[in-house]
């Protein structure tokens, strides 16, 4: 799709293509594979106004741009990180031992487990470390869970939000009609 392109553009290094919206949530990902299950948080993020910034940060090829990524996170203005990985997914889990942002985990299906693997990497966390983990390959929840954080103190993204539930809603008595006519 468009926006996948658009997605692959920006975590390339190359300008964001919506500089108007200050990032707001950062989506990462182990790997650039990813890219295809991840793209649905940036889109869902951006239909409600919310700005992203979308890059490949890997906790087990790269542990210093982990290291560098989760750390600056707060002070460089995001309130909220989505991280997605599959296989020995370790990148949500060590983002949020270094954050104190609110981390959402996405866990990737790969060819083998289907993503079995991942949702358990991601969801047996300690506590004390919290991740919050969406259905195995289901990033555009982690786009709506991100937009609820920032509606939480935003509340023209609170506003959407409930738009996009009755709309939801919409959908499903229109089809329970239609089927019962
Ligand atoms: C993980 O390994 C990544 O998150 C990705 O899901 C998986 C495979 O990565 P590639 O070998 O495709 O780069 O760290």
């Amino acid at each position: 799709t468009a926006r996948l392109e658009q997605v692959l553009t920006i975590a390339s290094g190359e300008p964001d293509a919506k500089p108007d919206l200050p990032p707001l949530v950062g989506i990462i990902m182990g790997s650039d594979s990813d890219l295809p299950t991840m793209a649905a948080a940036a889109e869902t993020l951006e239909s409600f106004g919310v700005g992203v910034e979308v890059t490949v940060v890997s906790a087990h090829r790269t542990p210093e741009r982990m290291f560098e990524y989760a750390r600056s996170a707060a002070s460089r203005g995001l309130r909220c990180i989505i991280a997605g990985a599959g296989g020995a997914a370790h990148l949500p889990g060590m983002v949020a031992s270094m954050t104190p942002l609110p981390v959402i985990g996405v866990p990737v299906p790969l060819k083998h487990l289907d993503g079995v693997d991942s949702v358990h990497s991601i969801l047996q966390m300690p506590k004390g470390v919290p991740v919050a983990t969406v259905a195995i390959g289901n990033s555009t929840n982690a786009g709506l869970l991100a937009a609820r954080i920032v509606g939480a103190y935003q509340p023209e993204v609170l506003v959407q939000m409930e738009e996009y539930q009755a709309d939801m809603k919409t959908v499903v008595t229109d089809k329970a009609e239609k089927m019962e006519t």
